[in-house]
């Protein structure tokens, strides 16, 4: 096979400079004052970053010959070079004129160069950078190298200006991180680029990332948060899509709006629809003209996504307003920003070779990360993953180190999950582990009356009898928070009170019997105590009840004809227990 890197024009830079495409569309960034007010000025960028000892080095750029639009950064604390080259387009745009040509434009444009950088910036206004963001992630199929989105609030040739800060971390991150997405980075921050939205004009910290954390921070090092990061999909060539179905459209609802509004959005040409719902996905149920004209739309080939209005938060049919929209035919947006939604329609519908229903499923599909899968899958205690990613955000790199961080997290995470009665949580883990004090999945799963969680620890192995610290086993702590149906599963499975326990009996019957408890007294003898032990006095629970005159605990009391427990029989706890 021939290397295809000597057909390449561009020179292979040596192992320790990375190659970054920056692709500069317009904006802020690059913007000077003009007559009507600021506008982005042709052949001003390289020209002023030139000037910019932290985002150019002259001196290095001499050295190695680098010629025209192509700059470099100082070097990296490991020594890494990111040499890059800025592709100006012209005219140059301010964002609010970015139109669906402009998107696959860029695509062309990355998909052209792709094999001779490591990375790309695309410099971009921020007024739709969200949504260039979210339909570049959809158009980009294979990706396997980082695109990231950046730009200012104020112009780079102003004193005091985000435009460097933002320029130099999306070079370092597309330069030296194997971040395979199409990102927006912001204000220290990478962001999947589906996610975000604009949500402050004035502000340097400009996007938001509502429903999924940022894949990245800029702090003292770049904190990748490699558990979130998408794999690159190697499975086929990079191939950007770049024909995008113009007849999409926004429509957000609003009380009061008119049927013949909602009508008019929906007629041909328009193909596909974000509604902007409320809350978790609602629309009026009270309207049945409203919902029957979204009903012949979508039953006349429209697609409609129901997004919600609300920033954060997902769609779901929790509420009958919401119910209808489903069977209006629209489908659920999930926790999806309208912009990813826009644009994924706009992707998805220009698909000449898949038909109607599949598009309509590929909708409702996570494609790139847009969008949280529902129900979560859980995290199990035994996947390794779990454990490494806390190790990661305690920087522990090492077998051993990540042994002892897993030791050290196991017992007190699977009493975590026991109390909230995640059987899912704890498959595979050892369930017989202690926390410092002693106490097992089991004795807390029993405190909290989780009967399938105990149910499925006992029949995996897990022994009755652990005590804790304080000498107490999941029995005595099922009578103490008077879980009976708890009680009577741990007695079928063998579970004794200890000695300690029932040393405390006594004492605590007679203070039953005085408050005439007779469901706690009950307790204890289904749990297997004698009941006429003797309290601190030297009075059993009956002669107590009689004293005091209380009747009901008195029948109570005689009722049970139990014979007492030999003392010798009850069960001492083994050491290896
Ligand atoms: N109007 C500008 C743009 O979107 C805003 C900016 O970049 N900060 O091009």
């Amino acid at each position: 096979m021939s290397d295809p890197n000597a057909q390449r024009q561009i020179p292979q830079p040596p192992p320790t400079e990375a190659r970054v495409l920056v692709i500069y569309t317009g904006g802020t960034i690059g913007m000077t004052p003009q007559d009507g007010g600021l506008a982005p000025e042709a052949n001003a960028l390289v020209k002023g970053l030139r000037k910019m000892p932290m985002l150019h080095d002259e001196e290095y750029a001499k050295e190695i010959g680098l010629k025209d639009n192509t700059l470099v950064l100082p070097p990296t604390e490991h020594n890494k070079r990111v040499v890059y080259t800025v592709l100006e387009y012209s005219p140059l745009l301010d964002s609010s004129n970015i139109s669906i040509e402009d998107w696959g434009t860029i695509g062309k444009d990355i998909e052209k160069n792709y094999d001779d950088f490591d990375g790309f910036v695309i410099l971009h206004g921020t007024d739709t950078m969200a949504y260039t963001a979210s339909a570049l992630s959809f158009m980009c199929e294979h990706l396997c190298k980082p695109i990231i989105l950046t730009g200012s609030q104020v112009p780079i040739f102003r004193m005091r200006n985000d435009g460097r800060d933002n320029l130099l971390g999306a070079l370092l991150i597309a330069g030296q991180f194997d971040i395979p997405e199409v990102c927006l980075y912001f204000y220290n921050k990478l962001f999947r680029g589906n996610r975000v939205t604009k949500v402050n004009a004035e502000s340097f910290d400009a996007f938001s990332s509502p429903n999924l954390d940022p894949l990245a921070i800029a702090e003292v090092d770049f904190l990748i948060n490699w558990d979130t990061v998408r794999r690159a999909d190697h499975t086929a060539q990079f191939h950007v899509s770049t024909e995008l179905n113009c007849n999409v459209g926004l429509l957000r609802l609003f009380p009061g709006i008119t049927t013949a509004t909602v009508t008019a959005f929906l007629q041909p040409p328009m193909e596909g629809v974000v509604l902007e719902t409320y809350g978790s996905g609602n629309a009026p149920d009270n309207r049945p003209d409203l919902l029957a004209a979204l009903k012949e739309a979508t039953d006349s080939g429209v697609i409609i996504m129901n997004c919600t209005q609300c920033l954060k938060g997902t769609v779901s049919a929790s509420y009958a307003t919401g119910q209808v929209l489903k069977d209006a035919g629209l489908i659920a947006g999930g926790d999806m920003t309208p912009e990813a939604a826009l644009s994924k329609l706009s992707y998805v519908l220009a698909k000449k070779e898949i038909d109607f229903d599949v598009k309509k499923k590929m909708m409702g599909k996570n494609l790139r990360g847009e969008v949280s899968d529902f129900p979560e899958t859980k995290l199990s205690l035994s996947d390794g993953r779990f454990i490494q990613v806390i190790a990661r955000s305690l920087n522990a790199n090492y077998k051993e180190k990540l042994e002892a961080i897993r030791e050290a997290l196991t017992p007190p995470l699977a009493c975590a999950a026991a109390r909230i009665g995640d059987i899912d949580a704890l498959k595979g883990t050892n369930f017989s582990l202690s926390d410092y004090d002693g106490r097992t999945p089991l004795h807390i799963a029993a405190c909290e009356g989780h009967l399938k969680l105990v149910e499925y620890l006992l029949s995996h192995g897990v022994k009755v009898h652990a005590k804790d610290r304080y000498g107490d086993t999941p029995l005595g702590n099922a009578v103490r928070f008077r879980h009976k149906e708890m009680v009577k599963l741990l007695r079928k499975a063998g579970a004794q009170l200890f000695r300690d326990e029932l040393d405390k009996a006594g004492t605590e019957l007679c203070s039953l019997t005085a408050s005439g408890d007779l469901e706690g007294l009950e307790m204890w003898e289904l749990a297997g105590a004698d009941l006429n032990q003797r309290g601190y006095n030297g009075q059993t629970s009956l002669e107590l009840a009689g004293a005091l005159g209380k009747k009901e605990v008195v029948a109570f009391l005689e009722q049970l004809k139990k014979p007492k427990p030999v003392f010798g029989e009850i069960r001492e706890q083994r050491d290896d227990e």
